[in-house]
């Protein structure tokens, strides 16, 4: 009984200390992007959201409230703290299992100064959940809702409902910059950010073309 009490102690103290801490994905020294040759994403451009930045212990490019990741071990994509979807049917990679207050950061370089319309692909069962997402510290889009898809967003046999949320006139400044996408409620999956300059978008819509990506890709 006593060796069980000290198991579970332990097992609270160190469910304790991991809880709530800051993600540090490696031990390295100098934080980086992930993929994309360590160079910050270009906008416009396609952002994924599995490829948020390698932090340093000092500079960490996440915040996780559940420590590890809650995706089964066949899912794996990367080491870190994050919780990331595999969809190996549709190819496709995606941060989910996500709690209130978590958030992710990308660094990216903005290749003019314009105004931005930003597509959201987000998944959610449930009504009411948001996020926002700052730059240099700044909430450029206010709240960004997500609507109830019906599903968490892949089911690993080809399902999917992920729907593309436009965000429209978003005020970037040129230059490489920190991206933080902030999880206000969380309980959604999101697979990626689909940067383009509000007035390609509006071109594009002109011609039937919007800013959903009509296949998932990783
Ligand atoms: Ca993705």
């Amino acid at each position: 009984m006593f060796l069980i009490a000290l198991i579970l102690s332990f097992m609270l103290c160190v469910g304790l200390g991991v809880s709530g801490k800051v993600g540090i994905t490696n031990t390295q020294t100098v934080r980086t992007t992930y993929g994309n040759n360590s160079a910050p994403w270009l906008i416009p451009g396609v952002i994924e959201a599995e490829n948020f930045d390698e932090g340093t212990p000092s500079d960490p490019a996440y915040h996780t409230i559940t420590p590890g990741n809650q995706a089964p071990p066949d899912q794996y994509y990367r080491t870190s703290e994050v919780s990331i979807g595999v969809d190996h049917i549709l190819g496709l990679a995606d941060v989910g299992w996500i709690d209130s207050g978590e958030w992710l950061e990308y660094t990216i370089n903005v290749a003019k100064t314009d105004i931005y319309d930003i597509g959201v692909r987000i998944a959610t069962p449930l009504d009411g959940k948001y996020l926002h997402i700052e730059f240099n510290g700044a909430d450029k889009t206010g709240r960004i809702n997500a609507p109830n898809t019906g599903c968490w967003g892949s089911d690993l046999h080809g399902g999917h409902c992920f729907q593309d949320v436009t965000v429209p006139g978003v005020s970037l400044t040129a230059g490489t910059q920190r991206m933080r996408v902030v999880f206000d409620t969380g309980l959604y999956t999101v697979d990626s950010f689909n940067f383009m300059t509000h007035t390609d978008n509006t071109a594009n819509q002109s011609l039937g073309i919007n800013l959903r990506r009509e296949k998932p890709t990783r």
